[in-house]
């Protein structure tokens, strides 16, 4: 798996091309619909990986709490992935950007990255959030993602945010805006 590693101050961000679900952080990020009763793309990937347990607990949550709105996030058990926790956020679906889309996707990362500091948590992996099915530009998102993650670091007792990119393309795209932030990373293989 080709991994790009960024040492910054206040810790390190990875970003890797590969599938999330076999991530050994601590927890990893779900680009769930406000349901939390699964989908396609790397919720469904999520799901299968954690077992019915997982839908199970989705289902308590919003049977007490209720939908949840784009930009918020809860975290349930991870089941049967490595990754102790599951959080459980809801990117905005791209609608040319006039919907507060920008904003929704930064407070995606950054309700996700509040839960895991509550829980103590020091590694944390996210997916491209709203760059699959909902539509959101890749380049924006890397851009928008990334400046999240690197406050988070910085906020935060957090040590590691890996972001899993599916395919070689979103990779490259993510890699190359990591690299206009924050200069040339070190690649890991
Ligand atoms: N590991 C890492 N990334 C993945 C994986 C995986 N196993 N599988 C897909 N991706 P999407 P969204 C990438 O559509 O845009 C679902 O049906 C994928 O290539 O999963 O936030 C939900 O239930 C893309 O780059 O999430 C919602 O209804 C990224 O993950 C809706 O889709 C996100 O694509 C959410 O849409």
């Amino acid at each position: 798996m080709s991994a790009v590693n960024h040492e910054l101050s206040s810790g390190k961000l990875v970003l890797r091309q590969g599938d999330i679900t076999r991530s050994r952080a601590q927890a990893i990020v779900n680009a769930a619909n406000s349901s939390l009763m699964g989908g396609g793309g790397v919720d469904g990937a999520i799901h299968r990986a954690a077992g019915p347990k997982l839908l199970q607990a989705c289902r308590e949550i919003v049977r007490e709490q209720g939908q949840l709105p784009p930009g918020e996030a809860v975290i349930t058990p991870g089941f049967e992935l490595p990754a102790r926790y599951v959080i459980h956020t809801v990117g905005p679906v791209w609608q040319q950007g006039r919907k507060g889309e920008a904003e929704l996707l930064e407070s995606a990362y950054l309700s996700s990255i509040r839960l895991a500091e509550e829980k103590g948590l020091t590694s944390l992996a996210f997916p491209a959030i709203s760059c699959g099915a909902y539509g959101f530009p890749v380049e924006f998102a890397s851009e928008l993602a990334l400046k999240a993650m690197a406050r988070g670091l910085e906020q935060t007792g957090l040590q590691e945010i890996s972001v899993y990119l599916f395919s070689e393309r979103d990779f490259s795209t993510w890699t190359a805006q990591a690299e206009r932030l924050f200069g040339k990373g070190i690649e890991e293989e």
